[in-house]
């Protein structure tokens, strides 16, 4: 337990997104419990310390200030979680940001600057001059409520923070500082797009340790550190030393709960969803089922996989009625231009796969945007043929992750096969027992979904075995047990590259 091995020090979690969703549909908004793997986990690991938990009080991170009264959350600064023995309390700290702030901070910089530029697409990048001042300036006020705190041990969340460690060092420089960051570290060449490169690696410096999901990651931050930061100095052992102090770098591939997907799976709420849909859109029990399930954002490659599943019906005419592709979208980050302009192109491909090669009696595409629930969600993984994952680049992917979890239900289940793109970071795990793509080679990637609908039940068996021990080694129980040891400083965790 992290408590046992932090004695009486107290631990602070800092990230953007609030780990409670908030219910502002009858005017006085509601707080909910938490939803979701990651969030419930680290919720868990809060509540196990009854300690601190520091975010942007925006209920979640689509959260859109237009619809709360100007823009700000009526909820208190700080409340306390926890509502039984089971589920111990700890007290959330909430940052009413102002909605210019939120703007400029949230929608601007961290997802118009460094959220394109981590995931290595050059177009969308817009550094516009407001952002930096405000991202600076969300950052100091996070370090300041963290360490209104007096925190012992800090864990910083993702790439809306990398500032707010140096801020805390400077105030507190005794504190353990350890920052996960959740999405690729790109290479020196790509983060040198950046205006701000140097400072945001001397924030990130502030910490103790810096985790990624793969060691290409935090190879790539330490080359970044080599190359933008005159005066750090990498060690022989891979650490790094700045100002005074040693900072590591090390991996940890994040994971899910495989026993929470499985019983989702089984559940009767994952069936009834599924009967709703088969019957809305009047799905025959024998027709293969393809499955997409992303947030609405250009780097998860819906686009690519649209375009590779209408290059298969052109080449295939024997599939048309043969299957269905369900792309369960979630709209994301709407604020911004380019993720409209994203869900318009995602439509618009739908609605022309569907004219080019649907019939009279069979829809080739169908796409869900109604909110859902982890169970309903396992419904569609479960009676998913095939789930493509095709992300242009990807830190994780918990998707993948899910849907493998997800399969042989009951015993007499055939599993689906996973189709992945080999550019996120549950390939190095899952591939080539997961069918490996290049997004960006449709002939290829068309062949590959080919592959998978055509594959017999014995080769899906077996290569979902290879995958769900992959998946179960690195679950999300494996990589909190990792942090927590970060977290204390009771391992060395120098990448060993
Ligand atoms: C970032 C990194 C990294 C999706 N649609 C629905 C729904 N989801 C859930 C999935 C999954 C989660 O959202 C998406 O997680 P991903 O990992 O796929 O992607 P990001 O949101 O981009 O996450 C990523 C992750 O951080 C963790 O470090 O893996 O690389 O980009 O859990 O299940 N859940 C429900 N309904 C939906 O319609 N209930």
């Amino acid at each position: 337990m992290i408590d046992d091995a932090l004695g009486d020090r107290s631990l602070v979690v800092a990230s953007n997104r609030e780990p409670y969703v908030h219910d502002y549909d009858d005017g006085e908004p509601t707080v909910e419990r938490p939803t979701g793997g990651l969030v419930t986990a680290l919720d868990g690991v809060v509540a196990e310390t009854g300690g601190t938990w520091v975010a942007w009080g925006s209920g979640d991170a689509d959260f859109d200030p237009a619809v709360a009264p100007n823009g700000r959350v009526d909820l208190p600064p700080e409340v306390a979680t926890g509502d039984s023995d089971d589920r111990p309390g700890y007290t959330l700290s909430r940052l009413d940001l102002p909605r210019r702030l939120v703007e400029n901070y949230y929608y601007g910089y961290s997802n118009q600057v460094l959220w394109p530029i981590c995931h290595l697409e050059a177009d969308p990048v817009n550094v516009a001059p407001d952002f930096a001042p405000a991202y600076r300036e969300a950052n100091r006020r996070f370090a300041e409520r963290i360490c209104d705190a007096d925190p012992d041990v800090v864990w910083f969340q993702d790439y809306h923070l990398a500032l707010a460690p140096g801020d805390v060092r400077e105030a507190i420089p005794d504190a353990r500082l350890v920052h996960f960051w959740h999405v690729p570290w790109p290479t020196p060449e790509f983060f040198e797009i950046c205006p701000q490169a140097t400072e945001l690696l001397r924030g990130l410096l502030g910490n103790d340790a810096v985790g990624f999901h793969l060691d290409r990651y935090a190879a790539n931050f330490r080359e970044c550190v080599a190359r933008f930061v005159p005066d750090a100095a990498l060690t022989p052992a891979g650490e790094i030393r700045y100002e005074g102090r040693t900072v590591e770098t090390y991996a940890s591939p994040i994971g899910v709960d495989t026993d929470r997907v499985a019983a989702n799976a089984a559940s009767d709420a994952a069936e009834h969803y599924w009967e709703r849909v088969a019957a809305r859109y009047d799905l025959p029990a024998d027709r293969s089922i393809v499955l997409g399930v992303d947030r609405l954002d250009y780097t998860k490659g819906i686009v690519e996989r649209l375009d590779a599943l209408s290059y298969l019906l052109e080449q295939n005419p024997g599939l048309v009625g043969e299957f269905t592709y369900v792309q369960k979208g979630t709209r994301t980050r709407d604020r911004i231009p380019a993720y409209r302009r994203y869900y318009d192109d995602v439509r618009a491909r739908i609605n022309e796969l569907d004219r080019v090669h649907g019939t009279e009696d069979w829809t080739p595409a169908i796409y869900i945007e109604e909110g859902i629930d982890d169970r309903e969600l396992a419904g569609l993984y479960r009676h998913a043929d095939v789930a493509v994952v095709s992300s242009r680049r990807d830190g994780m992917n918990l998707v993948a992750k899910e849907f493998v979890a997800a399969q042989g239900a009951t015993a007499a289940d055939t599993p689906g096969v996973l189709v992945l793109s080999r550019f996120v970071g549950a390939a190095e795990a899952l591939c080539p027992a997961a069918l490996p793509v290049n997004p960006y080679d449709v002939s290829g990637f068309a062949s590959t979904i080919g592959e998978a609908l055509g594959m017999d039940a014995d080769e899906r068996r077996e290569r979902i075995g290879t995958m769900q021990a992959a998946v179960r080694e690195q679950d999300i129980d494996a990589w909190l047990a990792a942090q927590k040891q970060v977290l204390t400083g009771t391992a060395s965790v120098v990448a060993d590259d």
